[in-house]
């Protein structure tokens, strides 16, 4: 399903771009005209340029099976902020779509799992398939910034993450979240979650509390800035030139 709506939005950008006024008569800088001559001028390629061959798709879809859960996760990495997220966990819920909305990920997040024991395995196995499918869609990781940091404000709380698609697993966690739940969850269960994304994406990751009081807003404001430090090392750097971002060669 999000194939076909990223392939319907890049058709919808294409015909964007063919603006209907006659070149004389398009005099506005921010016109899609102007955009479409300036792509016409920079792109070496036959007229029917194939986007998606310009912009491979970066999508993945993973599901995962075991005796406590059964998780499945689709995501788009070039998405709109899209986001559907039924885990059970209505707390991890909202955080999902802090993930997605910040993070510009489509993001569909289907979780059953042993709750009435307790969220734990839910909320491991959800980081664990979301971790999976991050790794899908990068694939070798060619071409990506690679880097990200991001400090996160929400009213006194203040978060920073920095990570870093290394292909090294690690989580460095400095959170000190001062209650135990926050509505019905169990707040130990967001460094669970980060362990969980960090190894099955391969990622290191680190989480560093410079300010706050209230537990709902460190934990929001982390899940803020880990969606805008994600969204800016999986960006694609045209600098890269699709060359993997790594001196050794392998991420
Ligand atoms: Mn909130």
């Amino acid at each position: 399903m999000l194939d076909a709506q990223r392939s319907s939005q890049l058709s919808a950008v294409s015909s964007e771009l063919l603006c209907p006024m006659p070149d004389a008569q398009c005099e506005h800088a921010q016109c899609p005209h102007s955009l479409f001559k300036i792509m016409q001028s920079n792109i070496q390629a036959p007229s029917s340029l194939n986007l998606d061959l310009a912009f491979p798709a970066r999508t993945a879809s993973v599901s995962r099976t075991t005796k406590e859960t059964d998780v499945q996760v689709s995501l788009n990495l070039d998405g709109q902020g899209r986001c559907s997220a039924d885990t059970g966990i209505p707390f991890l819920d909202h955080m999902l779509h802090q993930i997605s909305s910040h993070g510009l990920i489509d993001l569909e997040v289907r979780a059953t799992g042993d709750i009435e024991i307790d969220d734990h395995h839910t909320n491991e196995d959800v980081g664990i398939t979301l971790g999976q499918a991050l790794a899908q869609a990068l694939g070798d990781r060619k071409g990506i910034v690679r880097f990200g940091h991001f400090i996160a404000p929400l009213d006194e709380a203040l978060v920073q993450v920095s990570l870093d698609f290394s292909g090294r697993p690690h989580l460095s966690y400095g959170l000190d979240i001062p209650t135990q739940r926050v509505g019905t969850y169990d707040t130990q269960l967001v460094r669970e979650f980060f362990v969980a994304v960090a190894n099955n994406s391969l990622m290191t990751l680190h989480i560093r509390q410079l300010d706050g009081i209230n537990s709902h807003h460190i934990i929001e404001a982390t899940f803020k800035a880990f969606a805008r430090a994600t969204r800016m090392a999986v960006e694609i750097d045209p600098r890269r030139a699709g060359a993997i971002p790594s001196s050794k060669g392998v991420l």
